[in-house]
């Protein structure tokens, strides 16, 4: 679990999965900070924002006027030991999960992509019963089964490609074999795509999330299911709500942060989004909280005036705080298909993507999308959504998907 998410100084590790994955040093301990219980009032008015987040650029225009709101209530967790939890972590090792540790944890997995397996390996398996010999036509059944998962176009080709390149040079003509071939030719494109997705928790102040994505994608859930995650790890969150479009954006993030005991700072509706995360980050900095999660409002990936508001609040989080954002995390619902390569390039153009978090695989036969975006973007993809609870959200791991999309 986050096991990208590496701390400066390694601990000693029980097992090389250990060694690979390894926990965030938390300020928790480190600052022996106490986030006592209280309703706390969050400033609304945004005289403190920096002066750029003061200007209501062309961006603010498509967004609703604001309303008169004079505070806003945030609800701060419960105090809680945070030695304790840290201690509570190493023992329960969350990020020392290893990917096939639990069977039932994989059968769950197996089971939220049964859409998938029955469009995808079911066709498959399906396809080579009864085939006695590998041929063209056995490649070209392969190729539309692929395409209808969503691999894609170019990256089926060059999965078939590099099959039948081995096929031939192994003179290779039982069908099972082409079948694990193809397996293990979809992990290692994955895999080899996966380029290192390590993130390392800054020296000072807290490491800021920044949760894009277009309307309805899984932002705000998600974000509930990572802080959870968190958590586990050890760290303390903050939840900031940067979505101020609509009035339910805010109250959705609050509810989040009931459920995981954790405060969410708010503004009012149709407040100037960065002024809510420069506020917010310093209360994260005095705080002293280890990470910050902000929800942005969804957005169309073509509209521009919306896209240039997401590069404004990224400024102005690194006013607040230098080197943020720490993590620029979008989230595309695997259910759209092939639109989600096009809004990963844009959002990327317009602010730079470092991870993606891919939800609603389990509504999807199309989990082959994951291939796909990991071979057109090349930018990790850090968690996957299946489901809509707080613990359906898994740390992406490219084996132990495909062992339990092929998982017969
Ligand atoms: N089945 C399933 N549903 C999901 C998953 N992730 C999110 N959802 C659902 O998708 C819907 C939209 O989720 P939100 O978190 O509100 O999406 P959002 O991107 O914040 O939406 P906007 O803020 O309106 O742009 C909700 O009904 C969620 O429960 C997932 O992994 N699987
Ligand atoms: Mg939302």
């Amino acid at each position: 679990m986050l096991g990208w998410f590496k701390k400066k100084k390694k601990q000693p590790a029980d097992s090389p999965e250990e060694q690979e994955s390894v926990l965030p040093e938390s300020n928790v301990e480190k600052n022996d900070k106490s986030h006592a219980p209280e309703k706390v009032t969050v400033i609304a008015e945004e005289q403190d924002a920096p002066e750029e987040s003061q200007d209501h650029s062309s961006a603010q225009t498509d967004l609703a006027t604001a309303a008169e709101f004079a505070s806003e209530e945030v609800v701060k967790p419960p105090p809680y030991d945070s030695k304790e939890v840290a201690e509570d972590t190493d023992q329960l090792s969350p990020l020392k999960e290893p990917a096939h540790s639990s069977p039932s944890v994989f059968k769950k997995l197996a089971e939220r992509l049964s859409q998938t397996r029955k469009s995808f390996t079911h066709r498959i398996d399906e396809l080579f019963l009864g085939k006695k010999e590998i041929d063209a036509e056995l490649f070209d059944d392969l190729e539309e089964i692929l395409v209808t998962a969503d691999l894609g176009i170019a990256t089926t080709q060059e999965l078939l490609e590099s099959a039948r390149r081995q096929v031939k040079r192994d003179a290779l003509s039982d069908p099972q074999t082409l079948k694990t071939i193809l397996k293990e030719k979809i992990k290692f494109l994955i895999t080899n795509h996966q380029h290192s997705a390590d993130m390392v928790l800054p020296e000072k102040g807290p490491f800021v999330v920044m949760v894009v994505g277009v309307n309805g994608v899984g932002k705000t859930t998600t974000i509930g299911k990572i802080t959870k995650k968190f958590q586990n790890a050890g760290q303390s969150v903050m939840l900031v709500a940067a979505d101020t479009f609509r009035a339910a954006a805010s109250s959705q993030l609050k509810i989040w942060g009931e459920r995981n005991d954790v405060k969410v700072v708010a503004h009012h509706e149709g407040a100037d989004p960065s002024s809510v995360v420069f506020d917010a980050l310093a209360i994260a900095k005095n705080e002293k909280y280890d990470v910050v999660l902000v929800d942005t409002a969804g957005r169309l990936h073509t509209k521009a005036n919306l896209m240039e508001e997401l590069k404004k609040i990224k400024r102005v989080m690194h006013k607040q705080l230098e080197g943020a954002p720490h993590e620029i995390l979008l989230v595309i619902d695997a259910t759209t298909g092939q639109n989600g390569i096009s809004q990963a390039l844009l959002f990327n153009e317009a602010v730079g993507i470092t991870g993606i978090a891919l939800t609603k695989l389990d509504g999807t036969a199309k989990g082959g999308i994951v291939a796909n975006i990991t071979r057109e973007l090349n930018t990790p993809i850090r968690f996957i959504g299946v489901g809509e609870q707080i613990d359906d959200l898994r740390d992406f791991d490219a084996d132990e998907f495909i062992e339990a999309l092929f998982e017969s």
